[in-house]
């Protein structure tokens, strides 16, 4: 028996090869788009394995013949051609056996294509379980896959960790090198004064500046009050804002080389609320603004809600409450899928400790490892 592997531009172009040389009887054993370079599932190109018992004599070829169907599928076109053959009859079993197989292969590429094998498939399959988006599970597999067995002496979890390096960029944390207003905006609870005190402790106590507060957040009396404890506690001035056109002249009045602004995190639905928040951040006239959102949400809603806060503005990611997150899944998604700089994360309610600048290698050993 001959086994023999036909590629071309097309199917068809890849069966004519086949049957040219091998003639009508050979059975087509797989086929499908081109594998030797089988990563790059959207590589142009078509391959078909065929097996034959009798090499084809000269005089039995029909080159002549029409196996131009661009629309039809591979299979169709493989049946085709194998229906056209003079030396198949239509009844012989073989015919039927050929077109179960092709029937079976169809199914297997279908469930295969663009899925990586080996550590690709593993990295691929540990990023779904960590609930990354498909779409980019897909894509870091194929990179992986890209690599000639660089990562061979490696464990899944080094090879995580070492593709990721590879996409997260450096931090942006905030600069205080000139007076600098920073607003913190996001959902309720999102934890946007706890890092508001945590980063006041930072520039007050560790960079010696004169740090304000400000307080948007009037709609509860114990907002108010949170804040305004973590201000005494540590030493720092608390101006509270009614309404968004009063920050100038409160600003105007206490100056300080750093200005947090603290938001109330109304549902994002409530489109009254959003103009607010617009308005804090202009009338402030925040240099930084920081989008607060917990490691805990989905992949998909984590997205969705830093589009909603961010609007217009360019932002800078603050993912808070990693300690609480099963996994990094939802965040590594949300990096990824955003490009937005990414600043600080914070892992626990303990201010002022639980903040970190945001540098590649925590990030990456966090998502790969669980460990921060
Ligand atoms: N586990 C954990 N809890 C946090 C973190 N940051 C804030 N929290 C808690 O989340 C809750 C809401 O935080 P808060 O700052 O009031 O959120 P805000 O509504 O956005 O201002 C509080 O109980 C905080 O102690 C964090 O990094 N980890
Ligand atoms: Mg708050």
């Amino acid at each position: 028996m001959i086994v023999k592997r036909y590629t071309g531009k097309t199917a068809e172009e890849a069966l004519v090869l086949a049957k040219w040389e091998l003639g009508e009887d050979a059975i087509i054993l797989s086929s499908g788009k081109a594998r030797d370079r089988w990563w790059k599932f959207w590589e142009k190109g078509y391959q078909v394995l065929v097996a034959t018992d009798y090499p084809k004599r000269p005089h039995e070829t029909h080159q002549t013949e029409s196996v131009s169907h661009p629309t039809t599928s591979l299979n169709e076109t493989a049946a085709a051609a194998v229906m056209q053959s003079p030396s198949v009859p239509a009844d012989d079993e073989r015919l039927g056996q050929v077109l179960d197989l092709l029937h079976g292969l169809d199914h297997r590429l279908d469930r295969i294509e663009g899925i990586p094998q080996g550590r690709a498939e593993e990295v691929y399959q540990w990023l779904l379980s960590q609930e990354v988006v498909e779409s980019w599970a897909r894509r870091l597999a194929h990179e992986v896959a890209s690599e000639t067995g660089g990562w061979d002496h490696e464990s899944l979890e080094q090879t995580v960790e070492r593709l990721l390096l590879t996409h997260l960029t450096q931090p942006s944390p905030i600069s205080v090198s000139e007076p600098t207003v920073v607003a913190l905006i996001g959902p309720t609870g999102s934890g946007k004064t706890t890092t508001i005190a945590k980063l006041a402790a930072y520039f007050h106590l560790e960079q010696q500046k004169s740090v304000l507060l400000v307080t948007t957040d009037t709609y509860r009396v114990a907002a108010v009050e949170q804040i305004k404890t973590y201000a005494e506690i540590l030493g720092i001035p608390l101006v509270v804002a009614l309404r968004p056109q009063d920050i100038p002249g409160l600003l105007q009045k206490h100056s300080a080389d750093v200005v947090l602004v603290d938001t109330a995190g109304h549902s994002v639905n409530h489109g009254l609320y959003m103009a607010e928040i617009q308005s804090i951040v202009q009338f402030a006239q925040a240099r930084e603004v920081l989008v607060t959102l917990p490691a805990t949400m989905g992949p998909s809603e984590m997205i969705e809600t830093a589009h909603r806060f961010a609007r217009e503005l360019a932002v800078k990611l603050c993912i808070t409450k990693v300690d609480e997150a099963h996994h990094g899944g939802s965040v590594l998604s949300a990096l990824l899928s955003l490009g937005w700089p990414l600043a600080y994360v914070t892992d626990g309610q303990g201010v002022p400790d639980d903040i970190r600048v945001a540098f590649p290698n925590t990030i990456a050993q966090w998502i790969a490892k669980g460990v921060l």
